[in-house]
């Protein structure tokens, strides 16, 4: 490795990131304290190599007890706040009208500004009724990238997804700060090609996960807004990760530094027409989600629909005490303070593999660190899914687990058949949200350059089990001899 070169090479990420970030001179220290504890384990390589062969070289098919510092997901894996677990104990646990369904709708309505709620169980329970309700079979479905059970829902409801990202979030390298943005001349494109009565709605992530958790900008989302107010095609907005979208557009952009993270959520919100939500994430969760809108012909078939795959529209498969835990996460996310650490976190871990010489997705994104799996191990094929052989091998490192975001979750192409080898091959190292501490981020540092000292002994994998849906989860591999 050349050491001038990753000095140089430091240096300039972390102009950008300054640049781009105007948090770098306030501490990021973790606004709250520490009342309860978890006590860690950590396994022997001898264990963790018999764990991972055992879960077919998938880190989601490993068990929790084998894992030391879990990465693998910032989905409801948040520390809840004493006044969430104070909440818990409000809940109204009746079959229908719980006291915390209406306060959860009092507090979606006030932050996000939606009228009308339907909670669910998680964001893909959302995602099934929206798809259902808005799409007829042969429609299109533009969309800031992918999502995989966003995508899954609208296929099987008939729809095809057409990405309509700006070409920036598809290069690793490249530090646009607004990877997110949606390129309107390639919505306009599709527009033209299909026609604006087969394109039911956008969908419009906040904070893009697939690109690295990517924001999209006020200015775009403006723009986007006219230019769909002119052909009727609604926006629906992910809003899984848009309260940290909203702290980039306070970070970024200019015009919106005095502006609050809840106002400018709320200004997103305004702009779009109803969203679907995975509250596991921004609210601070550990399970629920919910989908709002503003129409309300739209929320009486979401609320009809809902007791078919769901529970009662005002439980929506959640205990009263969930949803009285999300109206308080939703409360805690919007606080600066909180985002200021929890973002600061990530940009910390960051920074510390770039210094190291790591190739990472740039700029750091909001909930992860996304480490590019074709410039770690360039010798590896990407049929041979290279970032799933990173994850695994970053398990056996040190008992520290991630998740494979490239060639394995995005799937095979339904026409052809083939897998669909995205630009991006990415390991995500994803920082759950209140519970780790920095010396866990410099414990996992450490671990990955261990990794990347010896990536050259590293191979590929022969996927030999692979499930129809979503076959990231429950995949199962080999190594390649
Ligand atoms: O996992 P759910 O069903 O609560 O939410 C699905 C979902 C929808 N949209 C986005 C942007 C997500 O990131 C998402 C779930 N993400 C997971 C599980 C993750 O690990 O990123």
């Amino acid at each position: 490795m050349d050491i001038e070169n990753v000095i140089c090479d430091s240096r300039t990420n972390r102009e950008i990131i300054m640049n781009t970030t105007k948090t770098n001179k306030r501490t990021w220290a973790e606004p709250y304290k520490i009342k309860v504890v978890e006590l860690l384990k950590m396994t022997t390589r001898e264990e963790r190599e018999q764990a991972i062969r055992e879960a077919g070289y998938n880190t989601f098919l490993t068990r929790s007890k084998d894992v030391y510092i879990d990465l693998l997901t910032d989905s409801g894996t948040a520390a809840m706040s004493d006044r969430q677990w104070a909440g818990m104990m409000l809940g109204d646990e009746a079959y229908a009208g719980s006291e915390n369904f209406y306060h959860l709708e009092a507090v979606v309505r006030e932050y996000y500004g939606y009228e009308y709620l339907v909670p669910t169980h998680q964001g893909r329970g959302a995602e099934n009724l929206m798809s259902r309700i808005l799409i007829k079979s042969g429609d299109h479905i533009p969309g800031n990238m992918y999502f995989t059970t966003t995508r899954l829902h609208q296929e099987l409801a008939g729809g095809t997804f057409v990405d309509v990202i700006v070409d920036e979030a598809h290069d690793p390298e490249n530090t646009f700060p607004f990877k997110g943005n949606v390129d309107i001349g390639k919505l306009d494109k599709l527009v033209q090609r299909v026609g604006a009565d087969k394109v039911p709605y956008i969908s419009l992530e906040g904070n893009v996960n697939m690109a690295g958790g990517q924001p999209f900008s006020m200015e775009n989302l403006k723009a986007l807004h006219v230019y769909c107010r002119e052909h009727d095609i609604p926006i629906m907005l992910d809003a899984t990760r848009t309260i940290e979208n909203a702290w980039f557009i306070h970070e970024r952009e200019d015009g919106y530094a005095e502006k609050s993270v809840r106002q400018i959520l709320r200004e997103i919100c305004d702009l779009t027409d109803g969203c679907t939500m995975s509250a596991k994430k921004d609210a601070l969760v550990n399970i629920g989600g919910f989908f709002a809108c503003n129409d309300e012909a739209v929320y009486r078939q979401a609320q009809n629909l809902v007791v078919v795959y769901e529970g009662l529209h005002t439980y929506g498969g959640l205990a009263g005490r969930d949803m009285e835990a999300m109206a308080q996460g939703i409360r805690e996310a919007v606080m600066e303070e909180h985002q200021a650490a929890r973002i600061g976190q990530v940009q910390y871990l960051g920074e510390k593999l770039i210094a190291a010489g790591i190739p990472i997705v740039m700029p750091i994104g909001s909930h992860a660190i996304f480490i590019d799996a074709k410039r770690f191990l360039p010798h590896v094929d990407q049929d041979d899914y290279p970032a799933q052989a990173l994850a695994a091998e970053l398990y056996v490192e040190s008992g520290i687990r991630t998740m494979e975001r490239g060639n394995v979750s995005a799937g095979r192409d339904p026409v052809t058949g083939n897998n669909r080898r995205p630009p991006l091959e990415l390991v995500r190292l994803t920082i759950p949200r209140r519970v780790y501490t920095q010396a866990h981020m410099d414990v996992v540092v450490d671990s990955v350059c261990d990794v990347h000292q010896r990536r050259d002994s590293i191979g590929g994998l022969k996927m030999v089990y692979e499930p129809d849906y979503l076959r990231f989860f429950q995949a199962r591999f080999e190594p390649i001899a």
